[in-house]
């Protein structure tokens, strides 16, 4: 017994020695590919949409067994240490939905001087003259489909309560400095125009932030402006903008009753479609999260591995959830247990 515990221990010993001191290699023996190792950089950690990238992309780690580094880069500064700090570990490229789309051109400068590949998720760079960066490969939500979808539902559900719609308002909480939360607004207002909403009735509330503070002082200025409409209908880029807006309407008193929000994720508004009194907060457009983390992940190791170029520009799609069928959609995505 005691011999052969020491025998594992001196086993181990030389293991250990191994790992540290590697014999030199044999020059005939191709060198052992290293493993492969991602960074996967979100612009907001807080929101849970980002969680759910990286959850996706950790199964898709699992999977095709590389290493994944999750990182929140807040701001450019951020973004730059990410990408030194991702080069001293060892990794050999990035998924990255930034803080500000015009960094593109300085983040991949940093990135090609360091040999990394890049892929974008959600956010797509821009050069210094708002063009898109299609060199670099992108995935991210068919953002005017899933705005008109969006528009599409607040007019059915203003319908479904034979709301006139002169007598309605649309408060559209705006971020157009970012083409995806642009595209998703002017394709809601696309949509609700196109079915007979009088223009006249649309206003837009633009966000300062992308957060629900920068939305519920974007839709509070709107009130204020506006006090004679009596019934609502609320678009934004995402949950948290369309959230802000549910938050500024109730603190003047409109209720379910009176006001409808459609958001996009499907991912910031579970604690909000679980209350067990209704909310204005009527229901989202739900993309997959989970799935845009595990593609992009897996697209990147993949290019990281053989070589293989991922295609230029992917798109997801969205299904609109409610109160009626959240819990069943999103456990089903795995987004709940
Ligand atoms: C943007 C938004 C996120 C999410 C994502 C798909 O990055 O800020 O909330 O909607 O697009």
């Amino acid at each position: 017994m005691k011999s052969s515990l020491v025998f594992v221990s001196l086993c181990l010993a030389l293991l250990a020695g191994c790992s540290k001191n590697p014999a030199p290699a044999d020059s005939a023996s191709p060198a052992a590919p290293a493993k492969v190792k991602i960074g996967f950089l979100v612009k907001q950690p807080e929101e849970p949409w980002f969680q759910y990238e990286w959850k996706g992309a950790g199964a898709a780690a699992a999977k095709n067994n590389f290493e994944l580094v999750k990182l929140g880069v807040q701001d450019g500064e951020k973004v730059m240490t990410a990408i030194d700090s991702l080069v001293a570990g060892g990794a050999q490229g990035f998924v990255i939905c930034t803080p500000d789309v015009r960094l593109g051109p300085a983040i991949m400068a940093r990135a090609k001087l360091k040999g990394l590949k890049v892929i974008t998720v959600d956010d797509r760079f821009v050069t210094a003259d708002g063009a898109f960066m299609t060199e670099v490969p992108y995935l991210g939500m068919s953002a005017s489909k899933i705005g008109a979808s969006q528009g599409d539902a607040l007019f059915t559900e203003m319908q479904n309560r034979k709301w006139p719609a002169a007598e309605t308002g649309v408060c559209v909480v705006t971020f157009e400095e970012l083409d995806t939360a642009r595209e998703r607004t002017d394709g809601a207002v696309g949509a609700l125009k196109a079915a007979g909403f009088p223009t006249a009735n649309i206003f837009k509330a633009p966000q300062k932030t992308t957060d629900v503070p920068g939305s519920f002082d974007a839709a509070n200025i709107l009130l204020t402006q506006h006090p004679e409409v009596k019934r609502w209908l609320i678009v934004g880029m995402n949950d948290t903008a369309v959230l802000g807006a549910v938050r500024a309407m109730e603190g003047r008193s409109f209720t379910a009753d009176n006001a409808i929000g459609i958001g996009i994720n499907g991912t910031d508004c579970i604690d909000e479609l679980s209350k067990t009194k209704p909310t204005p907060f009527f229901g989202s457009m739900l993309v997959s999260a989970p799935y845009e983390g595990y593609k992009t992940a897996e697209m990147l190791a993949q290019w990281i591995k053989d070589g293989t170029v991922p295609p230029p520009d992917t798109r997801t799609p969205g299904i609109l959830i409610t109160r009626e069928n959240f819990k069943q959609v999103l456990k089903k995505e795995g987004i709940i247990e």
